[in-house]
């Protein structure tokens, strides 16, 4: 058998692989967060929001009512602001009870900038 002296050019360098990532330092992107909004309508009862807004914003009843009393003046208002799947929840929530009580209140949520 015979053996040869193993050459620089015969060792693995790391660079073969097509694949080889380029980004090295580890950057660690926080999740977006969104903005839940509730928009005001002509039907739906001032009570009927607050409880809204206690039950599932855990608002006290100062609160809701104050947050309320915004929507209603200003057309709609940031009730709270959530993980993605936090604010889904939330916008589901108010939507399926209003819908139950036969009220047109809207829930919707937007992603922060
Ligand atoms: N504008 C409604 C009324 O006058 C009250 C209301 C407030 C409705 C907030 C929706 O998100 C809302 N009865």
């Amino acid at each position: 058998m015979l053996l040869q002296p193993m050459m620089m050019s015969d060792q693995p360098t790391g660079d073969e692989d097509a694949s080889v990532l380029l980004e090295t330092r580890s950057r660690t992107k926080r999740p977006p967060l969104y903005k839940v909004l509730l928009l005001n309508d002509d039907y739906t009862p001032m009570e009927f929001v607050v409880h809204v807004l206690e039950r599932f914003f855990s608002m006290t009843h100062a609160q809701a009512f104050e947050i309320m009393l915004t929507v209603h003046k200003k057309g709609v208002a940031v009730v709270g602001v959530f993980s993605h799947e936090i604010a889904e929840t939330k916008v589901g929530q108010v939507m399926d009870f209003a819908r139950r009580h036969q009220h047109p209140l809207q829930c919707t949520m937007e992603r922060e900038d």
